[in-house]
This record gives C-alpha cells, structure tokens and sequence, in this order.
C-alpha cells in the first residue's frame, strides 16, 4: 500500500523538474499525482520505509478541528512542525537571534507573548470552522459536513474548502492541503478525496495521509459509516534538493506490514476527541530519517 507513495518519489527523483522555489533551496518538482489508500479494516496510511511520528500528525489534526491557529497549544502538547514560520516571523522583525528552544519556551509560559507571536492568522482551523461570510456570518465547514454525512450522504457537496482568497495576504502560509471532499459508497464506506496544491514529498505528505485518515475515522464514526478509501491528489509534488539523500535511502528500504488505526472510544460529537481516543497496532517502521523542512 506504501508502493506507490515510493513509486512516486522515484518519478520526482528521477524526472522531476528542477527549478528555484518560493523558500530558496530548490527542488524537483512534477505536477499532478493521485495515490489511493483503503482504510477498510482499519489499514492505516503510516509509512513504515521511516518512522512517521503518527501521534503529532493526529494531534496537528485535532488542533485544526479545534478551530485554532495559534501554535501555543501544539507547543503545549509537545508539536513543533509549526514553530519555524513564528520563529522566522519574529527573527526578521526583531532582529534577535533566539534560539528555537526559548522561542518555544516563552511561547509556553507567556500568553501575551503566545499571542503576539505564536499567531498563524486565518489558517486551516478558522477557515474550516469559522469561515468569515461577505454577510458577517461565521460559517462552520465540519459542522455542515458532519450534519450531511447524517442526513443525506447522496450529497455531493461535501466538501470543505481552505482556500479563502480575500484571507491568503493574512496567513502565515497558504493551505496546502486545500480541499476535502467527502463521498459514502454503498454499505456505508466513507470516501474521502484530498487536493493537495502543494506537496512536500518527503516530510509533510507522510503527516497528511495520516491527519487525512484520522479525520476520516471521526468523521465515520460520528455518522454512523465505515472508512472506506482515502484518494489523494496532489499538485506540485516535489522534493527539496536538501531531500534527495534522505528519499534514496527511504527507497532502498522494503516496505513493511501495513499497521491498523481505531478509535477507542465513540465521543457525542467532533468536537469531543483527544490524541488518546487513537490506538495503532503492528506498526514496525524501519528508522526515522532526517531532514530539515524548508521554511
Ligand atoms: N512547509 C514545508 N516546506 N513542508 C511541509 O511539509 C509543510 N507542512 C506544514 C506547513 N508547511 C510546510 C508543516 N508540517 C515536519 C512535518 C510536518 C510539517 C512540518 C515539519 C517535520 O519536520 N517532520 C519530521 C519531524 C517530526 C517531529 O519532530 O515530530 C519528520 O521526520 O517527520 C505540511 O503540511
């Protein structure tokens, strides 16, 4: 199942487009790729060519779900894929070369500081649960779905949507992982459709199958369905040039048994989960691979 994520590095490795990025490092970069992964049984799309730290990527997606687009709460819960956009905010505008450590640190203890600082603006969660309306109305994306999921899963409008253009100017990054649409399949399987625009092939793409799947099997359990397949397809796909080493390596290496994800406890709405209400099984990952993500 982890196949044709490999096959697909390989292409961008081998003909991928090299080209100057909006970061500054380069990459190799081909456009428009689709991998599917069936989540019946509980299959779960964790690469097991590295170790994928499976635990922050659902509770990034949590943080999402909560609304939220300030980094001190991931920071508090131990997350720090975000922590490098804050820091490059703050390094360019004061001038002072903090370490990320006690970046970090006075994110945690110090809310004026958190909230000065720590802001991502109208990212993921305020688009996806508070979309501002031309009429001043606040609209709740995931609410929305959840209530079609129930009430009428021949729909085929459900979907919700990141890209705000009037917002883009005000984030700290535009959504890169932009769309989610979402289709019930006969017996109740639950589809879900993923448009990525932009893709880091090694290091973020590994965090979304898995953010994808888990709000896959909230999003089932809370209307009553079963995970079926999770479709995703991305746009720029591309490795950065300081990534090529490190795909090698996770190229050389077999891919394991495919590990399970459930969920162990039934919470009354979307709101109600926590990272603990996951459980994984039988994941056996060859060994983390290291590499810096490009800011
Ligand atoms: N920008 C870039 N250049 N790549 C991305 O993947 C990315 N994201 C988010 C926003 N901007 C992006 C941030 N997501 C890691 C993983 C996901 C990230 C950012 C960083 C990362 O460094 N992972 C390491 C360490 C994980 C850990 O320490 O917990 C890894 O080995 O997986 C994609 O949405």
């Amino acid at each position: 199942p982890e196949q044709p994520y490999l096959d697909l590095m390989a292409q961008v490795l081998g003909r991928g487009d090299e080209r100057l990025d909006r970061t500054g490092v380069g990459t190799r970069s081909l456009f428009g790729a689709m991998l599917r992964f069936d989540l019946a049984d509980g299959a779960a799309p964790i690469l097991t060519t590295k170790r994928v730290y499976w635990k922050t990527a659902v509770k990034e997606m949590l943080w999402f779900l909560t609304g939220g687009t300030n980094i001190q709460p991931l920071l508090r819960d131990n997350v720090r894929i975000w922590t490098d956009w804050p820091l490059d905010a703050y390094r360019r505008e004061t001038g002072e070369e903090i370490a990320q450590e006690e970046f970090e640190r006075r994110i945690v203890t110090d809310d004026d500081f958190a909230a000065r600082w720590g802001e991502l603006g109208p990212v993921y969660g305020k688009q996806w649960r508070r979309w501002l309306g031309a009429d001043g109305r606040e609209y709740d994306q995931i609410a929305e779905l959840v209530r079609t999921l129930r009430e009428n899963p021949t729909s085929r409008r459900m979907l919700f949507h990141a890209w705000n253009v009037p917002e883009l100017g005000a984030m700290a990054l535009p959504p890169c992982h932009m769309v989610y649409q979402y289709h019930v399949a006969s017996g109740g399987r639950l589809n879900c459709l993923l448009y990525q625009r932009s893709v880091d092939l090694l290091l973020g793409a590994p965090f979304n199958f898995v953010g994808a799947a888990a709000l896959q099997l909230m999003l089932a359990q809370q209307a009553g369905l079963t995970p079926g397949e999770l479709v995703w397809v991305g746009g720029d796909v591309h490795l950065y040039l300081n990534h090529l080493e490190q795909a090698r390596e996770q190229l050389r290496r077999p891919p394991r048994t495919v590990p399970r994800m459930r969920l162990t406890r039934r919470p009354d709405t979307i709101d109600g989960y926590a990272i603990g209400d996951f459980a994984v099984e039988g994941y056996d990952p060859h060994g983390p691979i290291k590499a810096d993500v490009a800011v």
